[in-house]
């Protein structure tokens, strides 16, 4: 569905047209995982999948909810009922009354709105369906409220809906990267400064794409392990005396594992660390223009996700092993783990080999189909009309 689709179901399910049509995209992070709750660095990039939402001015003192996806439901929540925990904001209706919610704690006033949700991102995949679904509502109902509103503060709003009101501990690099990717781009986001700067990344310029294999087992982050690695975090952290685990540097490393009193901690650490170097090292190749060596920075990723962070899982691995006896010059889980999707980047003409290569060794483990789907880096966060 697209800007002028979601807009003909927002006539037809209120009978009037909509003020406006807003979008965000879902993300793949091409380096940078579990860094962001540890002041660390991140490189998504935002997909061309997107969340359409369409918005309309309403006097009703509620907020009505529809989503193409989900034709039978209708959600009518009163304005003084959206707050966390209600009854009223149970189911996937809470991710857009979570950042209407958001929008209020900043001290704006928000009146009643009409909205229809059409997203193109599936749920589960680790492409952050749920950030972009935030991002475009708070940029949605603040712009009809009359607010003007940078990406970052979008994104911080939206980060706040899924944290307190949603109840997920996620790190601020999803919502970041739907509402401040740019167009051929990977966002780097130093999430201790909180700067950002758009690289150039054009992976078609060089005969290469990124293929995204959805393995189809859905990830959630609610359900405690990512919560555990946070507070690990949290944990190595305090024994160094450190405020974030960024403040520990590559040189350092040796002599602050001998400092942990136990091998799970000393391996979270270790993760943390060789990953942030791992992204300095891709920034670097990128900016002189050596897309085709980030390969190895990426597979070395994965190996320290998998051993060292213990979020993959044989669905991701098997991807990754299987892409890269294809061909694919690097690939890695991206995003939370525990399922969701892994990235490989493959020489073009060896997209649809390495693709059939992981559709068949999926059949043989006996996993299901995976979902396979090539990836551009696209806009942030934007109004269509
Ligand atoms: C999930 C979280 F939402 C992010 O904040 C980040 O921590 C990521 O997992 C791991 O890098 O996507």
């Amino acid at each position: 569905m697209n800007t002028t689709t979601v807009s003909d179901l927002f006539r037809r399910s209120y009978g009037r047209k909509p003020d406006g049509v807003f979008s965000a995209p879902g993300r793949v992070n091409l380096i940078g995982e579990h860094t962001d709750y540890n002041g660390g660095l991140v490189l998504p990039f935002a997909i061309d999948a997107r969340a359409h939402l369409a918005a309309g001015r309403a006097d009703s003192g509620a907020i009505r909810i529809m989503s193409a996806q989900k034709p039978g439901e209708f959600s009518q929540v009163h304005l003084d009922d959206v707050r966390p925990g209600s009854p009223a904001v149970a189911g996937w209706p809470g991710y857009l009354l979570g950042a209407i919610w958001s929008l209020q704690q900043t001290g704006r006033p928000i009146e009643s709105v009409d909205l229809v949700l059409d997203s193109q991102i599936p749920a589960g995949a680790g492409l952050s369906s749920s950030a972009a679904v935030e991002c475009a509502t708070v940029l949605a109902v603040s712009a009809l409220s009359g607010y003007s509103m940078d990406p970052l503060t979008i994104a911080r709003i939206a980060q706040r809906a899924e944290n307190d009101f949603v109840g997920v501990p996620c790190g601020p690099m999803d919502q970041t990267a739907s509402a401040a990717c740019a167009e051929g781009s990977v966002l780097l986001f130093d999430t201790r400064s909180g700067s950002t700067e758009n690289i150039s990344f054009d992976p078609a310029a060089h005969d290469l794409t990124v293929l995204v294999v959805d393995t189809q087992v859905a990830h959630s982050l609610a359900d405690g392990e990512y919560g555990k690695r946070r507070t690990s975090c949290e944990l190595a952290a305090e024994i160094l005396g450190v405020t974030q685990l960024r403040e520990v540097t590559v040189d350092d490393l040796p002599a602050a594992l001998s400092k942990l009193p136990d091998d799970e901690l000393r391996r979270r650490l270790r993760h943390v660390v060789t990953e942030n170097d791992r992204v300095e090292s891709t920034v670097e190749l990128l900016r002189a223009g050596r897309i085709t060596d980030i390969g190895p920075l990426l597979t070395a990723s994965h190996a320290s996700l998998r051993d060292d962070y213990d979020v993959s899982c044989a669905e991701l691995d098997a991807a990754v092993d299987t892409a890269l006896t294809a061909g694919a010059l690097g690939a890695r889980m991206t995003g939370g783990g525990f399922g969701g999707s892994v990235i490989a980047l493959v020489p073009t003409d060896l997209t649809d080999h390495v693709g059939a290569a992981v559709v068949s060794a999926f059949a043989g483990h006996g996993f299901r189909p995976p979902v396979l789907r090539r990836v551009s880096p696209a806009q942030g966060a934007r109004r269509e009309n």
